[in-house]
């Protein structure tokens, strides 16, 4: 399944989500501030920093169902996502 996730005013819209391993999800920024969504540890991802409405590379997540999978914007690390991996 697809997801996307927009980001607006400095936050990603929702900011959680439910995905199975093997989803794949996009970002779209709609802020004039660069943005990325990133992820350091595994499963780790990095969509670089997407210019406003520009969207990110489908992003194929593999992980356990029970996982809850946090990440970040690199510019702005308060900005937190979270995806969590059910069945
Ligand atoms: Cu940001």
């Amino acid at each position: 399944m697809l997801h996307t996730i927009e980001i607006a005013t400095f936050a990603f819209d929702p900011a959680e989500i439910e995905i199975s391993s093997g989803d794949t999800i996009k970002w779209i920024n709609r802020d004039g501030t660069r943005h990325s969504a990133k992820r350091t540890i595994a499963p780790a991802f990095d969509t670089g920093l997407l210019s406003r409405d520009e969207q990110s590379e489908g992003v194929t997540i593999e992980a356990s169902a029970g996982e809850t999978l946090k990440y970040f914007c690199d510019p702005h690390p308060h900005m937190i996502g979270t995806l969590k991996v059910v069945d």
